[in-house]
């Protein structure tokens, strides 16, 4: 079954539509192991965004004109691509937002401003990315709130005894990540997702780190909200969607104000224009979108499963190869893990050893990974993290683990 999954998987095809890879950095072949910052864009969504600027460039839902019309159209054809990969009932439960930090902002503070008071609680985990932590600390501040935190164990799971014990009538939100940014961790998001409803309390999924690495199916998990990156999934910066059950949508008021996002405007009352144009208030990303638009059509064009599997390949073949060298220490390490790999090498600060593997040409980043919680508990300042995409090959991995050798030779 396995071999089957592993033949319908080119690479070096696949290798083919990412132009970006084919460079050389610092006289090395570029081997670019940074794809959870921000994935690389494929030939064709580079083509779809020139050809939008080049042909249709203009802005939406305000003109009559030629232009106008078909840059609405590809913006809202964009729409419709997203509803069906993440399998949401109605496109207009998709607000395009500029990305997950955008997304989470979005929920917390216009479902906060109405939902909730004085003494609610909000509960993340300890996992979470800074921008599934701070938008909650600031509306908590904001109403009177208090923030709880689902720990976790010493692999980098979340412990859902606690979590459990978390919720109560006070509990207005639960935020949690579908996967971990710093360590990898897939959580059991529609398991806690059917025990967070229980309690009748919504579930916003910060899905940045699912959206390239797994399917998404918001109907499936029954998530309220589901928010996720353009650029980590393909598509140029600045694109990103927040999804919102229609029922939530429709009850809370509105994010930003401006132009778009209004039925009628006197100096005297201002009523509100229905969703999703309510939350994108101003001229949107317009062709960030239809780039995003673009990626899905990428994506929908190789064989995920595939695909998905192969990175999967790539993440144990990588925790084999460095867990071999003498001196390095895998920092998480959860049965269910995306293709994360978050390392330190003993007495080398981690930005040393991104520093000494670019210049082999090895890209990885090195720092907190915007996951502080998640350092501290491991007690270490700061991780190297090599993150994986299916256009990644196992000769790669080669190079990345020669290079690590080199720093400990260096360091040595
Ligand atoms: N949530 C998670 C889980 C993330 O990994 C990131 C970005 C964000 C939210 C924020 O996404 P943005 O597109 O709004 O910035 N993570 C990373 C990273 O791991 N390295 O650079 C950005």
């Amino acid at each position: 079954m396995k071999a089957v999954k592993e033949m319908s998987f080119d690479v070096e095809k696949v290798r083919q539509d990412f132009p970006v890879l084919s460079q050389e950095v610092n006289g090395k072949p570029l081997v670019y192991l940074d794809n959870t910052a921000s994935a690389q864009v494929p030939n064709l969504v580079i083509e779809r965004g020139a050809e939008y600027l080049k042909k249709e460039h203009s802005n939406v839902h305000r003109g009559v004109h030629y232009l106008s019309q078909k840059a609405t159209s590809a913006y809202e054809a964009a729409r419709e691509k997203v509803r069906r990969f993440i399998n949401a009932e109605e496109a207009k439960e998709c607000i395009f937002v500029r990305g997950t930090t955008e997304g989470v902002n979005l929920v917390a503070f216009a479902y906060g401003r109405k939902f909730i008071n004085e003494g609610d609680e909000i509960v993340i985990s300890q996992m979470e990315h800074h921008s599934n932590i701070v938008p909650w600390q600031m509306i908590a501040e904001e109403r009177g709130a208090k923030i709880r935190v689902i720990p976790m164990n010493k692999a980098g799971e979340l412990i859902l005894e606690e979590y459990d014990g978390l919720l109560n009538e006070r509990t207005k939100m639960v935020a949690i990540g579908h996967v971990s940014n710093a360590i990898g961790t897939i959580n059991p998001v529609k398991e806690m997702i059917e025990t967070a409803h229980k309690y009748g309390v919504p579930v916003l999924i910060d899905g940045a780190q699912a959206a390239p690495h797994l399917r998404i199916d918001v109907r499936d998990l029954d998530a309220d909200f589901y928010t996720f990156s353009g650029h980590k999934m393909f598509a140029p910066t600045g694109s990103g969607v927040v999804y919102g059950k229609k029922k939530w949508l429709e009850q809370m008021g509105p994010y930003q104000g401006g132009g778009s996002m209004i039925r009628n405007v006197t100096f005297e009352k201002t009523t509100y224009a229905g969703i999703p144009e309510k939350y994108e208030a101003g001229t949107p990303a317009i062709a960030p979108s239809i780039g995003l638009g673009a990626a899905i059509d990428y994506l929908n064009s190789i064989d995920l499963d595939a695909a998905f599997a192969y990175e999967h390949e790539l993440l144990e073949y990588a925790t084999e190869k460095l867990s071999a060298i003498e001196g390095v220490t895998i920092v998480g390490t959860a049965k269910q893990k995306a293709s994360v790999l978050s390392f330190t090498i003993e007495n080398v600060h981690p930005h040393d050893i991104g520093t000494i593997l670019d210049q082999q040409g090895v890209a990885v980043r090195a720092g907190h990974h915007c996951a502080q919680p998640v350092m501290e508990f491991y007690e270490v300042p700061a991780t190297a993290r090599a993150s994986f995409a299916f256009y990644n090959t196992k000769e790669e991995i080669d190079k990345l683990a020669e290079a690590v050798q080199k720093v400990i030779d260096v360091f040595g």
